[in-house]
């Protein structure tokens, strides 16, 4: 029998279904991998002690991962929200034990409601702990801005010099999400010899929570299948645009990309792509 890849995601449950362990194990149904969950916190605010953000701890961290890797084992694994140094200390150890060919960290720090979902204090050891082990990682402009020491980034010019000097922290891939610019959501790709951009059209829309969580897990879901770095983006970047342009809201409150988009409708975006091998525009 063909089996599927296997992906596991170590992210926050979001309650809402819109991002987080939620959007990664739609995502990865709709990329047809085998999706498994590691939750580091549960995200949702309680209506009357507005608390927002429940720890889970170290041992049902531990627990979580020895049942998934016991019972299934795993080809890749995929970083969202860790919360807490102490987590993200766990989560390295766990991943330098399982000798797993791709790790996919997606370094979260706030959702679109404005949760702080990464303390300040844990920052340094994300740079220096975690991001060592990724094949790629996949900072959006505020998250990039934060790890560079608070550079502002307001240009393509500037995201291609942030993505070669990220790569200066040990991951073998950065993408640096330019969706929060003006124009064209353009993505850069630097792999430590080559730039690469992804551009596809801006989608006017409120309806994008949890789409940074979505792209990573289809990149994540891509490179577990064999696609090289380059190709995994693509796919992902043209599944995700997709998913955007069909977001929806069931409330007033700003709603989910739409997992099933590309199923139904098909692969609507071309991206397009260009290369050059030094910076320059
Ligand atoms: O979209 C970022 C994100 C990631 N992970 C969890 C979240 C959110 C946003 O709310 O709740 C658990």
């Amino acid at each position: 029998m063909n089996v599927p890849s296997r992906v596991m995601t170590i992210a926050g449950s979001a309650a809402g279904g819109s991002a987080g362990i939620q959007a990664d194990l739609k995502t990865f149904q709709e990329l047809d991998v085998y999706g498994m969950s590691i939750i580091t916190a549960i995200v949702g605010r309680h209506p009357e002690t507005k608390k927002n953000v429940h720890a889970v701890d170290i041992e049902a961290i531990e627990a979580q991962f020895a049942t998934a890797m016991e019972q299934v084992g795993t080809d890749g694994i995929k970083t969202g929200m860790l919360f807490s140094e102490e987590v993200i200390k766990t989560v390295t150890r766990l991943i330098k034990g399982a000798d797993v060919k791709t790790v996919v960290v997606d370094p979260v720090m706030i959702g679109k409601m404005n949760s702080k979902l990464l303390e300040d204090n844990a920052i340094e050891v994300l740079k220096t702990n975690l991001i060592p082990l990724a094949t790629i990682m996949t900072p959006n402009v505020p998250e990039a801005s934060v790890l560079l020491d608070d550079r502002p980034l307001n240009s393509l010019q500037e995201l291609k010099q942030a993505a070669v000097d990220l790569h200066q922290l040990g991951a073998k891939n950065v993408l640096v999400k330019g969706g929060r610019l003006e124009g064209p959501a353009v993505d850069v790709l630097y792999d430590g010899d080559t730039i690469t951009t992804y551009e596809a059209p801006r989608i006017h829309t409120p309806n994008t929570s949890g789409a940074g969580c979505s792209y990573s897990a289809a990149i994540a879901a891509n490179l577990t299948k064999g696609l090289p770095v380059k190709d995994a983006v693509r796919q992902a970047k043209s599944y995700i645009t997709t998913a955007i342009e069909h977001g929806f809201s069931y409330t007033e409150i700003v709603g989910p990309t739409y997992h099933a988009a590309e199923r139904k409708y098909g692969e609507a975006y071309k991206i397009k792509i260009e290369t050059i091998d030094q910076m320059g525009e």
